[in-house]
Formats: C-alpha cells, sequence, structure tokens
C-alpha cells in the first residue's frame, strides 16, 4: 500500500518514484509534506542556486491554422488583431535585445498559411547577423512538423537547415497534455501526442536541446499530467536532451475552451510544481513561469523545488491574451530580488545553463 511515509522512503534514498505514487501525492492536500520532499530533492541537484536569464520573446505571428481551443493569441487571416512581423522589425527587436544585455532569442508563432519555409530560415540568419550574441530559441515541434509540410522536407532535414540558419535550441511548447483524449479535446488540429515525442526526440538526436511544457488546469484529470510526466521521463531516460520541465497553468479568459474555470489555484500550482520536481528525477530543472503563474507564486515555489526563473521576457502575448495578469517584463534586478528575497541565490546563465554570474 502507497503511504506518505513509504513515497517519503524512495525521496530520501534518491529512488524514483513511480506514477501510482505520483498520483497518490496529486490526491493529497498536505502540500507542505509534498513541498519538503520536492526541496530535498532539489536541494541535492542544485543546492540554493536559482537560474534566471536575460532574454525576449519574440512572436512573429499570430495568425494560425490550427486553433486551438485554449489558445487567445491566435487569429485567422484578416481577423482583427492579425499581425505578422516584417523580418526588419523582429531584427530590430532582436538588436535591441542585445543591445539591452540579453543572452537569448525565444522565438514561436502561429503556424501561417502563407509564409514559405525559406522565411523562417531568413529569420534566424538574419537575427544572427544583426544579433551575433544571442542564442537563438526557437520552434517548437508543432511547427517543425508544419514546416516538413509547407517545404516537403522531413523532420531531420528541417531540422538541420535551420540549424545551418542559426537555430541554437527549441523551446518546450506545445506538448499540452501529450495524452490523446484531451488534446482531443483543447486541441484536435494539433499533431498528436506521439508525433510531439518523435519530433523532439529527433531534435535531441540532432543535438538540440529542449525544454518540455505541460498546460494544466483545463479538462485533464491528475491521471492525464502523471501519464505526460511519464512519458517525457521516458524519452529523456533515451536521450538526455531536456533541460526544463515548465509547468504552464491554463489562462482561461478569451479562449473557446469554455469551462467553468477561473484559473488554476496557488495550491495546484505550488503542488504540481513540487511532483514535477520529484517524479522528474532526470530532468535537472524545474522552471517556474511567472508570466502565467503571477511573481508572487512563482516566488514561493523555490521553496517547493523550482530553481529556474523563466527570464526577463520584454514582451508577451500569448499568456496576457488569454487574460494573465502578471506584468509584460521583470527587470533583470527585479528577477534577483525576487530570488535573494526568498533566500536563495541568483544565478545568471545562458540558453545552455552554464552559469554567467552570480549575486
Ligand atoms: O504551447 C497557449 C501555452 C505555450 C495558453 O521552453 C497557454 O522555455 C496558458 O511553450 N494559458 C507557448 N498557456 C509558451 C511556451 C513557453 C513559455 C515559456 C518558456 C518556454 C520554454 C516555453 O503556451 C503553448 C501553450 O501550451 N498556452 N494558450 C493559455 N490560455
Ligand atoms: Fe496555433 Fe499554437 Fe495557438 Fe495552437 S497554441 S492555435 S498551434 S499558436
Amino acid at each position: 500500500m502507497i503511504t506518505f511515509e513509504t513515497v517519503s522512503a524512495h525521496v530520501h534514498a534518491g529512488q524514483r518514484i513511480t506514477p501510482d505514487e505520483a498520483l497518490f501525492l496529486f490526491a493529497s492536500n498536505d502540500l507542505l509534506s509534498i513541498g519538503e520532499l520536492a526541496a530535498v530533492t532539489n536541494q541535492r541537484k542544485n543546492g540554493r542556486n536559482v537560474y534566471f536569464n536575460v532574454n525576449r520573446h519574440i512572436n512573429p505571428t499570430n495568425v494560425c491554422v490550427n486553433r486551438c481551443a485554449f489558445c487567445a493569441f491566435s487569429r485567422t487571416v484578416g481577423e482583427d488583431g492579425a499581425y505578422t512581423l516584417a523580418l526588419d522589425e523582429i531584427c530590430c527587436r532582436a538588436a535591441e535585445a542585445e543591445r539591452e544585455g540579453a543572452t537569448e532569442v525565444h522565438i514561436v508563432g502561429g503556424l501561417h498559411p502563407d509564409l514559405a519555409f525559406e522565411f523562417y530560415e531568413e529569420t534566424l540568419r538574419a537575427i544572427r547577423q544583426t544579433a551575433p550574441a544571442l542564442h537563438i530559441k526557437a520552434f517548437t515541434a508543432v511547427e517543425i512538423e508544419y514546416f516538413t509540410r509547407i517545404s516537403g522536407l522531413t523532420v531531420e532535414q528541417v531540422l538541420q537547415r535551420l540549424m545551418a540558419a542559426g537555430l541554437g535550441s527549441m523551446p518546450g511548447g506545445g506538448a499540452e497534455i501529450l495524452v490523446e483524449h484531451v488534446r482531443n479535446k483543447i486541441c484536435p488540429e494539433k499533431i498528436s501526442g506521439a508525433r510531439w515525442l518523435e519530433i523532439i526526440r529527433l531534435a535531441h538526436l540532432a543535438g538540440l536541446k529542449t525544454n518540455a511544457t505541460m498546460l494544466y488546469g483545463h479538462v485533464e484529470s491528475y491521471a492525464d499530467r502523471v501519464a505526460h510526466m511519464l512519458m517525457l521521463r521516458t524519452l529523456q531516460n533515451e536521450t538526455g536532451g531536456f533541460q526544463a520541465f515548465i509547468p504552464l497553468a491554463f489562462q482561461p479568459e478569451n479562449s473557446d475552451l469554455k469551462l467553468d474555470v477561473t484559473g488554476t489555484s496557488g495550491l495546484d500550482d505550488l503542488k504540481t510544481l513540487a511532483i514535477a520536481r520529484i517524479f522528474l528525477d532526470n530532468f535537472e530543472h524545474i522552471k517556474a513561469y511567472w508570466i502565467m503563474l503571477g511573481e508572487k507564486i512563482a516566488q514561493v515555489s523555490l521553496a517547493f523545488g523550482v530553481n529556474d526563473l523563466d527570464g526577463t521576457v520584454v514582451e508577451e502575448k500569448i499568456g496576457h491574451d488569454a487574460g494573465a495578469q502578471s506584468p509584460q517584463a521583470l527587470t533583470k534586478d527585479g528577477i534577483i530580488t525576487l530570488i535573494k528575497k526568498a533566500g536563495k541565490i541568483p544565478v545568471e546563465r545562458d540558453t545552455l545553463y552554464h552559469p554567467l554570474r552570480s549575486f
């Protein structure tokens, strides 16, 4: 029989916990005990260090053929609010980010019906030329699959071409919940969970590091969350290519997902981050995305197993179009203060987690 004591004994002995044990923790409301186990796990991996980076998000277009039910960011061509940035504008934002001390640009966008694959290659080349110091973390597995469709190339060829043009790593979006019956409800047009995993696997084999996200707090059950994390843990065993796991708290405003939900609770946010820290023993980093969580929950999460805060971001659309109440940007000083006041050591990192300086 699973009890808190048996799970705790496994964690303290440094043993991997089972999916049933993770489910047992989700069913418990003993947040402080779960947080303690996560903190022990994190302390072993990262000590008191908390990583952050100075980055800027750029979303080249919000025009998207998928129109996932939870997404308040996307538009169809010609719809009010639809936009596509010119290459010059993208470069201008990247150059500004570099001038202001960023080390990374994070680029994701909609699946535009009229842009050719060459536009994305050109974007990478142009950024590399105008802002050579920036690491380019770009394109989710969903976008990579779309590029194969519009170009007629294989996944491997798309990845090679993008890497030759300057792609340095990939973000973890598009994973949502990898379980098929959930995807059928929230994003029926999106690639399957199996395909998402396959593309990420190929990216890892090509030498790209990626992250993995999990969109939670909508129609999924705790069992779905555990199944999602198990698929990631299994792939990580094989490739070792994941850097951070990032749970994304669902923001319910302006989406077509007609749910009687007001957004996730602070308790659920902290429990999910803590269980992720315990269950995903082969992930080095659990990232709190303050945009979706708010600064205060993100700060408290540092006592619940989290060791990474997303960066300065500067301009965020996906969460804010869906009602996120957090600011658009945090300054570097703001992040450092937030981490210090949680009793931790702020460590600025580059995209690949090389420490740059601590404060
Ligand atoms: O895949 C869309 C999510 C993701 C909503 O890898 C929503 O470092 C909440 O993946 N409520 C894109 N979430 C963002 C993303 C990301 C963000 C920060 C860091 C990294 C990283 C990756 O945003 C999408 C989707 O899961 N999303 N709509 C919404 N209403
Ligand atoms: Fe398009 Fe991504 Fe929004 Fe889905 S989540 S509609 S794929 S931009």
